[in-house]
């Protein structure tokens, strides 16, 4: 067995942001990169030799490169053995479903989500822990200040491994298996959802398209809805996983998932439709002519937990991130459960499931997911709600304006300035911080400032504390504006700016959601003087 040891010295950039380390394809691909971050996760987990660890990908561009090295670079840091996705695939909530029905050490996950793919796009490496979910701040830090004084990484000098062939292998004295990156995961939603009734549903005069946005959903779409539910051949669209996602953005919103969108907003539109992102993990649901909110999906499933199988016993509680809507508050409240605000990022809710506190949890940027795994899951977002459509009986449309009349309406909607030039961004930032002390009390037309701050999260689990998450400004109304920069982009920064305000009256149920806002939308400009920092008149994405 020929292990090499290869000098190094230390990259400055190597902190992992909202979900796992993301760059540009570029900057991965700079000898030794991929390699020195690899080695700083080996090096920061504590007894990880001889264990078991799972691994695969989005298959954007650089995955199948990346996982011969990884692969070598386990087997030289004494891992026992790793199960790798046949091609190199796995979706994100498939890694996690993988890593706990195989009890697993942990697991790396190559993606840069809904970033844009190819060789002028993105690539990103996340590692997730025992329990599936992403590795919680403490362990990310140890990796980031590894990564700070790394100075070589092992590797073992053999040939690439066939991603191809589900096989059992060895590679130096590590085994490899190459398995069925769908197969276990198809699994557990047949355990978790009514498919006998789905069945029924699909074959009726129900037609639904879903969006694979050419990247890791497809074979399990295509598993799931057309093999084992039956619907028609071609229901799945853009199915097959491409390096460079087809030249698109495998986002799942109303701008990026534009061939959905003119599917579901044209004339013959079908009953439901569905996208998910480049790894999985995130969903849009759409009905005929209408788009359902994050925030209003988490809720809408809320309320309806108890008609799907897996969660007909009631829920423990429910958590949503601190700028998706209180849409779900209302619900959880009616339910009698407990409703947790945590900061964005899916490995907040980690301890939540693991302590049996949440069920279910739901982010505003089209993640939703429950304690059946540890990462948001976007097809079990889709099942759920085609379990909910089969039981009710109602289109997605009457569910969530039956919904509304029921809790009232919280409209919703987050506008992205993308790519803006990064020191302006954090004046921004500064300047508002230094506000906050003075903004309460304050009155913008019908609005009066309840209370202004920057987002702190004591985890009621473990009792770590997280902070600087986001300035909130709430008015007295239970409106809400604010502001936060992304954790995820790789160019410049994005300012994310989140609006909400609530009508309990059903009769103004039907205004359009950013004429709705516009009062909201003015005061936050007023504020924040965005146009004047981003050097913007728009955002580039509204949601
Ligand atoms: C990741 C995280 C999510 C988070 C999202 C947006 O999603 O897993 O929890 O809500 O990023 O984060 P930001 O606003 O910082 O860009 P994904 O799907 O990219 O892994």
């Amino acid at each position: 067995m020929n292990i090499r040891t290869v000098s190094t010295t230390p990259f400055d950039d190597q902190k992992p942001g909202t979900s796992g380390l993301r760059k540009s394809v570029e900057v991965f691909q700079q000898p030794h990169y991929l390699e020195n971050f690899i080695q700083a996760i080996f090096d920061a987990l504590e007894g990880c030799e001889g264990q078991t660890i799972v691994l695969g990908g989005d298959g954007r561009y650089y995955n199948r490169q990346a996982i011969q090295i990884i692969l070598k670079m386990a087997a030289a840091n004494g891992i026992g053995r790793v199960l790798v996705g046949q091609g190199g695939i796995m979706s994100t909530p498939a890694a996690s479903c993988i890593i706990r029905q195989y009890k697993a050490f942990g697991g790396i996950i190559l993606s840069a989500s809904h970033n844009p793919g190819g060789p002028d796009g993105d690539f990103g490496v996340k590692y997730n822990v025992t329990n599936g979910g992403p590795a919680p701040e403490k362990v990310t830090s140890a990796i980031y200040d590894r990564t700070k004084e790394i100075d070589s990484y092992k590797i073992l000098e053999t040939d690439d491994v066939n991603l191809d062939k589900l096989t059992v292998m060895r590679l130096g004295e590590m085994g490899v298996e190459v398995i069925d990156p769908v197969e276990p995961y198809a699994r557990l939603m047949e355990s978790l959802f009514d498919f006998d009734s789905i069945r029924q549903l699909v074959r009726q005069d129900f037609q639904m398209c879903i969006d694979s946005m050419h990247a890791v959903t497809g074979p399990y779409a295509k598993n799931l809805f057309e093999k084992r539910l039956g619907a028609p051949q071609g229901t799945v669209q853009n199915s097959e996983p491409l390096e460079d996602f087809g030249g698109g953005h495998p986002d799942p919103n109303l701008v990026y998932a534009h061939d959905l969108v003119e599917i579901m907003f044209g004339d013959d539109a079908p009953d439901f439709g569905a996208a998910s992102d480049g790894d999985g993990d995130r969903n849009m649901i759409l009905g005929n002519n209408f788009f359902v909110t994050p925030s209003d999906s988490l809720a809408v499933l809320t309320a309806n937990a108890k008609l799907v199988p897996g969660y007909k016993d009631g829920l423990s509680g429910v958590a949503r991130s601190m700028p998706t809507s209180a849409a779900v508050d209302r619900v959880a409240e009616k339910l009698g459960v407990e409703c947790y605000e945590t900061p964005t990022g899916w490995k907040f809710f980690g301890n939540l499931l693991d302590a049996d506190r949440a069920t279910l949890c739901g982010e505003e940027s089209f993640g939703t997911g429950s304690n059946h795994v540890r990462e948001k899951d976007g097809l079990w977002a889709v099942l759920f709600w085609l379990n909910i459509l089969a039981a009710t009986g109602k289109s997605v449309e009457d569910l969530v304006r039956d919904h509304w009349k029921t809790y009232g309406r919280n409209y919703y909607s987050r506008h992205d300035y993308e790519e803006v030039d990064k020191e302006r961004a954090n004046e921004l930032f500064e300047r508002l911080q230094g506000m906050l002390d003075d903004l309460k009390g304050n009155t913008y037309g019908n609005y009066t400032v309840d209370y202004a701050d920057n987002f702190s999260y004591n985890d009621p689990v473990d009792g770590s504390v997280s902070k600087n998450q986001g300035i909130r400004i709430g008015f007295t109304d239970g409106s809400r504006i604010i502001f936060r920069l992304s954790g995820t982009g790789t160019k410049g920064a994005t300012l994310r700016l989140y609006l909400e305000s609530y009508e309990p009256d059903a009769s103004k149920h039907d205004t359009e959601t950013q004429t709705a806002l516009e009062p909201l939308i003015e005061i936050a400009q007023k504020i924040a003087q965005i146009r004047e920092y981003t050097q913007r008149d728009e955002p580039t994405v509204i949601t």
